[in-house]
């Protein structure tokens, strides 16, 4: 079935709409209803307002306008209006209350359900009405990943497990991989879920780099803090040493230091960091200051981008590194399966044409590049997505983390965030020119 046939389109909308649902189930359920009304911290909303906004969200685009019905609260959509309210202020809104914030998200659901089956795609614009379907699904992922940075914020014993990810079985690999000179083909106009920030495809000219075969990991960041490497002025942009200086910071975060090693809080359970798993809760000025420190430098978003979907071969860009399937899990860490990164050098079943790794999934991976519009793009279905962020106040993250399920996640999917911002699931890779500038 290809995504041009309105019974796979019907499908794939119900599957991803079901299965960011059960998410959201288990993100709301596992602790009691006042935990969920309470904010663990001043950056995250109460659980309760991302729960009720999901609905909000569902019920503004696929049933008032997919549908074209009549709102049914239409007098709670200010409150969950994430523009009219910052993070920090939402715990003082009349929010509704647990039960009533389920009712209301699982009546929507109910009533979109109805509309999936019923809506003839076959008689509207095809892709609009299905990218719409597409679009909530991956809104809610993206909360069920705002969720869960709640959920690893939140202080008192742990509410959430899953398994850990499967140890890797492969050997050494190289520390870096080249990626020849030449154009590539840059974002999507074909990929059917992908929003407007990714669009439309464009040639790009990358100039040969190198760039790690692996994220960088706790044990190579650990020798850049042992190095002093938070109190040398020389690795960190002004704003990054202010922010390091102003906080008193000096590892990711949730690391602390006990009886000689560093430990690490994570989802309610304390352990010592692992030395093979890719660094995360760094923010951008960290992840920039230990590149410099390494004497590299992080790769544009154009280079990640290369790295991930060149085919060498064909000159093709693939939809993932390891070609155009969708995401299984021998490619990719991926939709809180396992609630941590997996080991440096895993997933070799996920690996690029060239041999990079865990470009998908594990952590989201900063890059150099500012969040800027691609040439010719046009936002849709409203600015607020992505064009009212374009500019240099976000950097872009690339790949999608462990907490990110597949279908919010592509090898063209663009995340930005402040360069301050280490909450998030942000970790990082180095590269270098290949050629001297
Ligand atoms: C793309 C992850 C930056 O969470 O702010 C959710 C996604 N947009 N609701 C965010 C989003 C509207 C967005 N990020
Ligand atoms: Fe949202």
């Amino acid at each position: 079935a290809t995504m041009t046939d309105p019974a796979a389109l019907r499908q794939r909308a119900l599957a991803a709409l079901t299965t960011a649902r059960e998410r959201t189930a288990l993100l709301t359920s596992c602790v009691e209803d006042d935990e969920l009304t309470a904010q663990h911290s001043p950056l995250m909303s109460p659980l309760v307002w991302d729960l009720a906004h999901i609905g909000n969200q569902e019920e503004q685009w696929l049933w008032r306008a997919v549908a074209g019905r009549d709102a049914l609260r239409p007098e709670i959509d200010s409150i969950y209006d994430a523009f009219e309210h910052p993070r920090a202020t939402r715990p003082t809104l009349p929010l509704l209350p647990p039960a009533e914030a389920r009712a209301y998200a699982s009546d929507v659901r109910g009533r979109v359900l109805d509309v999936l089956e019923r809506t003839p795609l076959e008689g509207r614009p095809l892709v609009e009405a299905a990218f719409a379907f597409g679009m909530i699904a991956q809104h809610e992922q993206q909360h069920d990943e705002t969720m869960l940075i709640t959920h690893q914020l939140r202080r008192g014993p742990a509410a959430l497990s899953a398994p850990p990810p499967p140890a890797p079985k492969t050997g050494p690999l190289p520390a870096e991989v080249l990626v020849p000179g030449g154009p590539f083909t840059m974002g999507t106009s074909d990929e059917a879920w992908a929003l407007d920030n990714e669009r439309p495809a464009h040639t790009r000219v990358v100039p040969a780099f190198f760039i790690d075969t692996v994220p960088v990991t706790n044990g190579a960041y650990m020798a850049f803090v042992a190095d002093g490497g938070y109190t040398d002025e020389r690795w960190w942009q002004a704003e990054g040493w202010d922010q390091i200086r102003r906080h008193g910071i000096e590892a990711p975060l949730f690391w602390h230091r006990s009886g000689g090693q560093w430990l690490r809080r994570r989802f309610g359970v304390t352990e010592p960091v692992p030395e093979d798993e890719p660094v995360v809760h760094v923010s951008w000025y960290e992840a920039d200051a230990y590149a410099r420190w390494a004497g590299r430098r992080l790769p544009t978003e154009a280079e990640w981008e290369k790295a991930a979907r060149h085919d060498p071969a064909t000159g093709r860009s693939r939809r993932y590194p390891w070609g155009d399937a969708d995401p299984a899990p021998v490619h990719a860490n991926l939709g809180q399966r396992h609630l941590r990164p997996a080991a440096a050098g895993s997933y070799p079943e996920g690996a690029s044409p060239l041999g990079v790794r865990q470009l998908i999934g594990d952590v989201w991976e900063w890059t150099s590049s500012d969040f800027l519009p691609y040439p010719g793009f046009t936002a849709f279905p409203y600015k607020e997505y992505s064009e009212v962020f374009f500019g240099p106040a976000h950097k872009v993250l690339r790949g999608g983390s462990f907490a990110v399920d597949a279908v919010a996640c592509r090898g063209t999917f663009r995340n930005w965030d402040l360069p301050v911002r280490r909450q998030i699931f942000s970790g990082f890779r180095t590269a270098r020119n290949a050629e001297p500038v």
